[in-house]
């Protein structure tokens, strides 16, 4: 892509924002042409997408450990500390071991992502993540033939977590990825947002990205990444296993046991603006809807 670059800087060598958002002005008018015949389809179709405001990106935010008020991230996640920050990498890889952060990204190409994001509650925004591709991280720690799914768990601070008090979840936060999907080209890791430092409600210092997939399985502040042969437990899943599934791929034609899924309201739209309808898979059905051939889409919620 054309924002590509290895990430030996740190937080203070970042492009003022100001700036970013004026070499992107220069990029979409210059560079849009040259490059499009590189890119596969998802990202050629990210040239149309509008990104929403840093102000709307990180101000209506889900992360249930500071509360469930959409405000209640963006108040109470400055408690969280994220350096340093320590992965665990287990299970059925070459290279199990407790991974700093910054060991993490010395080894990964970061890059720019413009993706949708679509809530199960159907709000959805269009976010230019910074990241780099989990299958990159699961090659550098050297993925098992026996291992089928990935598995991935929340930071857990009671001190700092003011939402774990209340028993809405079962904590911590986890989540799961058939291998396949982990090793997906368009499913990252996100450390950034419009080329700064993800901010701690957006789930600093890294958290998953799967555009195709409603928002709950991109689990925020991750700690432990497993590799494993049995589907792991996800959150939302094992709390109402009726209207959460495992898989929870963006689908207008499965609805919520409570609610339609056919539209999505645009955050920062305005009041009276029109809802649009949501796209099979997100938009990115091209990509991957081949992961789920076989599969009825309306079992396998
Ligand atoms: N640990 C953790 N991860 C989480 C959540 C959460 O409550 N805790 N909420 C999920 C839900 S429901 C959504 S829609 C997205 C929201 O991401 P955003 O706040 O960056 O937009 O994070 C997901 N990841
Ligand atoms: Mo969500």
């Amino acid at each position: 892509m054309a924002f590509r670059w290895k990430n030996t800087l740190t937080s203070d060598d970042v492009t003022p924002y100001a700036a970013y958002l004026n070499r992107r002005q220069l990029m979409a008018g210059a560079a849009a042409g040259a490059i499009a015949g590189a890119m596969p389809m998802a990202s050629r179709a990210q040239d149309a997408l509008e990104p929403n405001t840093w102000e709307e990106i990180t101000s209506y935010n889900n992360y249930y450990e500071f509360g469930t008020g959409k405000d209640d991230p963006a108040r109470n996640a400055h408690r969280l500390t994220i350096d340093p920050w320590t992965v665990r990498i287990d299970g059925l890889v070459d290279k199990p071991g407790d991974y700093s952060f910054a060991d993490i990204l010395s080894q990964m190409t970061v890059e720019e992502r413009i993706y949708r994001f679509r809530c199960v509650e159907a709000w959805s925004m269009v976010i230019p993540w910074n990241g780099f591709e989990l299958a990159d991280l699961l090659d550098w720690v050297g993925v098992q033939s026996s291992a089928r799914y990935v598995a991935f768990e929340t930071a857990m601070r009671p001190e700092e977590m003011p939402g774990l008090a209340s028993p809405v979840l079962d904590w911590p936060y986890v989540e799961g990825l058939r291998l396949d999907e982990a090793m997906h080209p368009l499913t990252m890791m996100a450390t950034g947002i419009y080329g700064r430092d993800i901010p701690k409600q957006n789930g600093a210092p890294m958290r998953l990205v799967v555009p195709w997939k409603y928002g709950f399985k991109s689990i925020k502040s991750i700690v432990r990444i497993s590799l494993v042969e049995e589907e792991p437990p996800a959150s939302w899943n094992v709390t109402n296993p009726r209207e959460y599934g495992f898989y929870s791929n963006v689908n207008p034609n499965v609805d919520h046991p409570r609610w339609s899924q056919a539209t999505e309201r645009r955050i920062g739209g305005g009041l009276f603006a029109k809802r649009q309808p949501t796209l099979m898979f997100n938009g990115y059905e091209e990509d991957v809807a081949s992961l789920y051939d076989g599969m009825d889409l309306s079992e396998f919620i």
